[in-house]
């Protein structure tokens, strides 16, 4: 696009409120929303109507949840060349009202990776944008109607400029009038569902592109989807993490070994699904990665999921799992004895049911003795460092002492014997109060029968 700067009449006081602004919480999309699933073409498309044409005034309004920045990402527009156009380039708000030449780019910069209300206004001889409600850039513009185009309009798309956000939008609205700044901050935490004088459409994605009010039905194309979920920088939608995976020997003879399950718990839609593997021990923010995927409704069952999957056989590990769809995830860690298999129910979990940063959470039940043996986990649900800080107690209450662990971004620890490092007798009935600090972290414990090898899996909550 044409890099041409218009007069900015409000240089200081932009910046004055951005530190206003962005103090408070804004929350008001409502799901399900627009989303532009990957960095990839797609693209809401409008059929051509007169009334898309706004003529003497204009308010385009939405709420907007950017993943990544781009050289200009179309959010709304109905040919920029020619008419008009609502887009963010390298984050700052830009607007185009009479085509070519009549670019208005705010200093401000919106936010990454955090819901924000974008709107921007337009009426004889004047541009204004507005974030979260607040006037934050005012422009001189041409005081003629804006020019009619028979474009399609688009939604994360323009005609002239097919890129859209990585991100989402929700409750898009085209108004055919110039909204005051009070207007909007009075109406963008609702949606609006009938005709108001002034709004010639409003696209909820509730039900569909479907415009509540002018009948303007939108079309999806490509990445564009209606869903309940924002992406995650890698496009992860539905995550899930398993504490605990292994095609490994153990203590003594033992031989752990992972069977892995998944449902795609949407009844029709297939899920493409990833599955990342996370290795004891180490910094995975790089990770190796294997697609797969379940028709709707469908089990999918992986027998020895390290080794079969992943290649490795001798590795101890976590992984996390990224879903187009909600998934139920059920592992069994088993150890292959002669006498059969002894092994523990690990589940597939959210990162939020994991401890949270400044949170805490405890395990029961423990036992280090001649009968039984202790295992302490720690899985890191973030590209964030964390330290979890344990203090062990024996069966009568008694404060056998602290420990602090580190676990790397996205990283997977396993401490054997723990309570050795705090007490020299043994423990039967022992706990640990676990505190977390720096990203959430999946803490549990195996207790493990010494005779058979035989786990039992305890999380932390
Ligand atoms: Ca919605």
């Amino acid at each position: 696009m044409k890099q041409t700067h218009r007069t900015m009449k409000l240089g200081l006081c932009l910046a004055i409120g951005f530190l206003a602004l962005t103090g408070g919480s804004v929350e008001a999309q409502h799901a399900p929303f627009l989303v532009f699933a990957e960095d990839a073409p797609g693209s809401m498309q409008v059929a051509h109507d007169d009334d898309l044409n706004p003529g003497s005034a204009f308010t385009v309004e939405m709420w907007v949840y950017l993943v990544t920045f781009d050289n200009c990402q179309s959010m709304f527009g109905k040919n920029w060349r020619q008419a008009y156009w609502l887009g963010i380039c390298n984050g700052s708000i830009r607007t185009y009202t009479h085509g070519t030449g009549t670019q208005s780019t705010s200093e401000f910069v919106v936010p990454l990776r955090q819901w924000f209300h974008l709107a921007a206004t337009f009426e004889s001889g004047s541009v204004k944008h507005f974030f979260n409600g607040q006037m934050v850039a005012e422009f001189d513009a041409p005081e003629e109607p804006v020019p009619a185009t028979d474009d399609p309009l688009g939604v994360g798309w323009d005609s002239e400029w097919e890129i859209p956000p990585f991100g989402a939008v929700d409750e898009v609205r085209l108004w055919n009038v110039a909204r005051s700044e009070a207007d909007i901050a009075a109406t963008m935490d609702a949606p609006i569902g009938d005709p108001v004088a002034g709004l010639v459409a409003s696209w909820n994605f509730d039900e569909d592109a479907w415009d509540s009010v002018g009948g303007h039905h939108g079309t999806l194309d490509g990445i564009a989807t209606i869903r309940t979920e924002v992406p995650q920088s890698d496009g992860c939608f539905e995550e899930y993490f398993v504490p605990a995976v292994a095609h490994a020997a153990g203590v003594g003879d033992s031989q752990w070994r992972t069977d892995f399950y998944m449902r795609n718990g949407d009844a029709v839609n297939p899920a493409a699904v990833t599955l990342e593997l996370m290795p004891r021990n180490q910094d995975n923010t790089v990770r190796p990665a294997v697609s797969d995927g379940i028709s709707g409704g469908r089990v999918l069952a992986i027998r020895d999921i390290v080794l079969d999957v992943f290649d490795e056989d001798s590795m101890a590990a976590a992984m996390r799992v990224c879903s187009t769809e909600p998934l139920h995830i059920s592992t069994r860690t088993f150890n292959q004895s002669d006498e059969g298999t002894f092994g523990q129910a690990i589940p597939g979990l959210p990162a939020s049911a994991g401890i949270a940063s400044g949170s805490e959470g405890w395990i029961i039940g423990l036992e280090e003795s001649d009968a039984f043996r202790t295992n302490l986990g720690f899985t890191n649900t973030s590209d964030v460092e964390s330290t979890v800080e344990v203090t062990f107690f024996s069966s009568n209450g008694a404060d056998l002492g602290t420990k602090e662990y580190s676990i790397p971004p996205y990283g997977h620890r396993q401490i054997s014997s723990p309570f050795a490092d705090v007490s020299a007798d043994p423990v039967t009935n022992g706990s640990v109060a676990v505190s977390v600090s720096g990203s959430t972290t999946i803490v549990y414990a195996s207790v493990v029968d010494n005779a058979t090898d035989d786990g039992t899996f305890f999380l932390a909550e």
